[in-house]
């Protein structure tokens, strides 16, 4: 397939309501939407870089430059034979792997359009239907948190995820399992603590949460083993885990337990398959975390969802969860047996709403040669 033209549209979506973690509180995502065509056929994916560097380093400045500048230029024109040619393509470049990602997602909708097949498919998906679960900001109050959870749990969603930060932890958890003894539930501390706080995870191990997700620095492998080591709970690695070698890096020091993959912060569902394969082999389950994406970026992780070794529900939630008007059709919904529908139509399998999409688009750019 000939990669004629490619568009970035840079989008500002506000949220229902605000996303308060451990580095601050959200009210509006920006992310890039990246529109590939080639030979007729027209492929979308999602860059979930934000306007902050505080999740990661990128964000959708030095994205827009790396995707201009370098990885545009190495693609455009080019006749690719799959999806995953662009990853040899843009090897040069160090690192962005969010870039990397975004574009690499428009590809894999081209060819899996142009094959005919789902997305999901494509990529070695085995079931129709995901477990799904959600993930909830710091509250103001407890009684705010608990309502909340309610609610969710009343739709379906068959796992409860909250956020955690120094001040705002065990108390919220003791709070959450006297309450709800029996559901599914863990904690996310985005890099919050240090191993000076290993009593304070200890105490954790008494409410039987499902994993505490990357409690330790963000680029740190070894001192989540050091905490492994002294804890029940499994630790899961969000933020650490870029690639299949640092996957292989904390399998194998036994940092985790867990892994949360998100395409976007290891460069794109190639690499995303080849942790979960790894992870798979070794025994070790993953699920699919989230990244606020719009319906574009919600229908990849959904079709990535559905490979075999996603056994725990993904932070994979409802449109109307995140956004008033999101900007495909149909919009994704969660059944209230807490599963989601993986969509069977060619590539990403919804239509994005263009309509929708020019009414929070910020900054728009094509590129063809
Ligand atoms: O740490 O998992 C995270 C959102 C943005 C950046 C990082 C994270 C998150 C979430 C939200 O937890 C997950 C979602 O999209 O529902
Ligand atoms: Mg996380």
């Amino acid at each position: 397939m000939r990669v004629e033209r490619i568009e970035l549209w840079q989008t500002n979506m506000e949220l229902v309501s605000p996303f308060v973690t451990s580095y601050g509180i959200e009210h509006f995502v920006e992310h890039i939407m990246v529109r590939i065509d080639a030979e007729g056929v027209t492929g979308w994916g999602e860059c979930v870089a934000e306007g902050t560097p505080f999740y990661s380093y990128e964000t959708v400045t030095t994205v827009w430059h790396i995707m201009q500048d370098f990885l545009i230029p190495a693609i455009i024109g080019k006749d690719l034979k799959k999806a995953s040619d662009c990853v040899s393509l843009f090897e040069k470049v160090r690192g962005h792997r969010m870039a990397k990602a975004g574009i690499e997602a428009a590809l894999w909708d081209v060819f899996a359009k142009a094959g005919g097949f789902s997305l999901s498919k494509m990529l070695g998906g085995t079931r129709n239907s995901i477990d799904v679960g959600v993930s909830i900001g710091i509250q103001s109050s407890e009684i705010e948190l608990l309502k909340k959870i309610d609610a969710y749990l009343k739709e379906g969603y068959k796992r409860i995820k909250i956020k955690i930060s120094p001040g705002h932890d065990l108390a919220p958890v003791k709070a959450v399992r006297r309450q709800f003894p029996d559901i599914l539930f863990q904690v996310d501390a985005n890099s919050a603590y240090t191993l000076a706080d290993i009593d304070l995870f200890k105490k954790m191990d008494d409410y039987n949460l499902l994993l505490i997700e990357q409690p330790l620095g963000y680029e740190d492998i070894h001192e989540h083993s050091k905490l492994q080591k002294e804890i029940k709970t499994a630790v899961c690695l969000d933020e650490s885990i870029l690639s299949l070698a640092d996957t292989q890096a904390a399998i194998g020091l036994n940092s985790c337990r867990i892994i949360n993959i998100k395409p976007g912060r290891v460069g794109g569902f190639t690499e995303s398959k080849l942790i979960h394969d790894y992870c798979q082999t070794m025994k070790v389950p993953v699920w699919h975390g989230g990244m606020y994406e719009s319906g574009i970026g919600r229908a990849g992780n959904v079709a990535l969802a559905s490979l075999p070794n996603f056994t725990l529900p993904g932070d994979i939630s409802a449109s109307k969860r995140y956004y008033k008007e999101d900007i495909i059709e149909p919009k994704f919904v969660v059944n209230q047996d807490g599963t989601m529908d993986v969509p069977q139509g060619p590539g990403i399998g919804v239509k994005v709403n263009e309509k929708a999409l020019k009414k929070v688009t910020v900054k728009k750019a094509g590129f063809s040669n």
